[in-house]
């Protein structure tokens, strides 16, 4: 029996796979982290967090290390704004992201955005304590107030 085309296909198939899944696009619901699919996230505490003209609320989150989190973040004003914290994204596990908005997932540029009235739910398990800077990377919104910090302890 040959292997030809076709096992070279299927190769190429999963190599694919594999790129495909280490990459977040925008979608539905984007999992990420299968290995904290065992984690019960309807008994996770939900935080909720909202994006606007040209605030945090709250501004200031504390999270408890080893602790599942349902971040359910909502923009509620009428440009479109993000959650950006490259240092918090490396301190946590993701899960996945529910419900809309985009996940970057550069080391350099790690963010959610979302657009005029997107709700989004993002699900990870806080690891390494510390103090993070969270802010807005849209035009000057940083600048204009959209910052404030994430802490786990
Ligand atoms: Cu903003």
């Amino acid at each position: 029996m040959k292997m030809g085309r076709y096992g070279f296909l299927g190769w190429l198939g999963a190599v694919l796979l594999l790129a495909g899944s280490a990459m977040a696009a925008p979608s539905e619901s984007v999992r990420i982290g299968r290995e904290l699919d065992a984690i019960d996230w309807s008994r996770a505490k939900v935080i909720r967090f909202e994006l606007d003209e040209m605030t945090f609320h709250p501004d200031r989150v504390v999270f408890k290390a080893g602790q599942p989190y349902r971040l359910r973040i909502e923009n509620a004003g009428e440009k479109r704004h993000n959650l950006m914290s490259p240092a918090f994204f490396a301190a946590i596990l993701q899960h996945s992201l529910k419900g809309g908005g985009l996940l970057v997932q550069n080391p350099k540029d790690a963010k959610i955005d979302l657009l005029s009235g997107q709700v989004a739910e993002f699900h990870f398990l806080a690891k390494t304590k510390g103090h993070y800077p969270i802010y807005c990377s849209v035009d000057d919104h940083r600048a204009r107030g959209m910052e404030g910090e994430f802490i786990i302890e």
